[in-house]
């Protein structure tokens, strides 16, 4: 997530804390560099100039110039009027009783609409809720049978009617089903058009009219741009927007149009996409996201990453294990698929405060198939070898090798560096580390 802006104004951010004086011209050379890096992120104009005027006077006003470690000083100005861009503070639904609270999901074709209902409805089971979706995407049947399809996977009930069927009278229905098999939120996944046209509008209005939803979500593909802003600034202008969905900030570098979004229009970020995957959809926090973009790291949205992804049962014994030098190539299988339900391992990394950097070469690990490759020989062996490894001579090798598809090169490199790890992990277990070795992945 916007990886090439965080880049450079992580660049910036090093070389500041490194100047133990700042002189204003420093400061403004510094600025004129912010200010590049914003605009090619594809950040409204008009908000870059507000945002590093404001930098620059409050800089300036409260004597940063003279104070010690400047530097950090303008870094946290820099922090504070992030997060003020992108909204200041979390925009949580609001879908109190009395209930079941309607939100409707509206927006252009293939912004992600019915993909972001039903994440959305995972999440919001998991903080709690009982949420039901309904396919008022009425005119093509294969946006019903996508929205069916997704249900499915994810566990929960779908509300359809037939081709044609207004969708209001659709969405009807829903709240029918939801009062009486007691869901309390109702996600109405609606039809996209092309364009913002006359009759879209007249339909969504229709909608809200009908529906009176707690709240109206406009989805948007951050990949477009400066256009996603305008998207939303039109569609606010004639629908009471209540918050955005932005999607696709998994893309490229153009996701900064998605930090000036907030500020053009007046309108809340509630929840960003990353992913085509169900897990793939984050809250929106705006000091968070700031934080990472800075490199401070979100360390926060990691360990609740964590938490979700990783079976704690399943951690604890396998702490306990390591603490006992008794972990085995089967726990180490068993910690490797949890890291894997966590998400991208990229995306994880990108959390880790200094760590930004191996973000990319970690994903690279994954993407190449390094992970997949240690799995599948860890798959091969039996479980007295996954227990024992130095029972695997070369015999066993070659057969390891050859079921798993890969070489004894492999095989023999993994091991290896299972080896050094139980070294490593039976001296965090006596209590004595060496210092400068950091423990190294089997599979880099
Ligand atoms: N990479 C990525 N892809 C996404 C994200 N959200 C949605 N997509 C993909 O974008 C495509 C369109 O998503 P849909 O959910 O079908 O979009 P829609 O708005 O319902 O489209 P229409 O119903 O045709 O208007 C699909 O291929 C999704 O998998 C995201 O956050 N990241
Ligand atoms: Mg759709």
């Amino acid at each position: 997530m916007l990886e090439i802006l965080s880049a450079r104004l992580q660049a910036i951010a090093a070389r500041l804390r490194g100047q133990a004086r700042l002189t204003e011209a420093d400061l403004d050379a510094a600025l004129r560099e912010v200010r590049l890096a914003l605009l090619e992120a594809d950040v409204h104009f008009r908000v870059v100039k507000t945002f590093v005027a404001r930098i620059r006077e409050r800089a300036i006003g409260t004597e940063v110039l003279d104070g010690v470690r400047p530097g950090h000083q303008v870094i946290k100005l820099v922090h504070e009027e992030l997060v003020d861009i992108l909204g200041g503070e979390r925009h949580v639904l609001r879908l109190g009783p009395p209930g079941p609270a309607v939100v409707l999901l509206v927006g252009l074709q293939g912004s992600g609409k019915t993909t972001s209902a039903a994440k959305l409805a995972v999440r919001l089971r998991r903080d709690g809720h009982r949420p039901l979706l309904v396919a008022a995407d009425v005119y093509r049947p294969a946006a019903v049978e996508q929205l069916v399809r997704l249900g499915e996977q994810v566990d929960i009930e779908v509300v359809t009617g037939p081709t044609g069927i207004p969708p209001a009278a659709i969405a009807e229905a829903g709240l029918a089903a939801a009062r009486g098999g007691g869901a309390d939120v109702v996600i109405v996944d609606t039809a996209g058009r092309q364009h913002m046209d006359q009759p879209m509008m007249a339909e969504l209005e229709g909608l809200v009219g009908a529906l009176q939803p707690t709240e109206s979500l406009l989805v948007v593909d951050a990949m477009t741009g400066q256009e996603a802003v305008r998207v939303a600034e039109t569609f606010h202008a004639t629908l009471p927007i209540t918050g955005l969905i932005l999607t696709k900030m998994d893309g490229d570098a153009r996701g900064g149009a998605a930090l000036s979004i907030r500020s053009v229009t007046g309108v809340p970020i509630a929840y960003v996409g990353t992913g085509e995957g169900m897990d793939a959809f984050e809250a929106f926090h705006p000091d968070r996201l700031a934080q990472r973009i800075l490199g401070m790291g979100d360390i926060v949205t990691l360990v609740e990453r964590a938490q979700e992804g990783m079976d704690r049962e399943e951690a604890e014994r396998a702490a306990q294990r390591i603490l006992e030098s008794r972990f085995t190539l089967e726990d180490f299988r068993s910690q490797l698929q949890q890291v894997k339900r966590m998400g991208p391992i990229g995306q994880l990394l990108e959390m880790v405060p200094g760590a930004a950097g191996l973000a990319g070469a970690a994903q690279a690990a994954v993407d190449d198939g390094e992970l997949r490759r240690v799995e599948a020989i860890i798959e091969s062996m039996t479980p007295t070898e996954r227990r024992e490894p130095h029972l695997i001579k070369a015999a066993r090798r070659r057969r390891i090798a050859a079921g798993s598809g890969t070489s004894v090169a492999h095989v023999n490199r993994l091991l290896r560096q299972f080896e050094e790890m139980q070294k490593l992990v039976r001296q965090l277990g006596s209590g004595g580390t060496r210092p400068g070795r950091a423990p190294r992945l089997p599979g880099r």
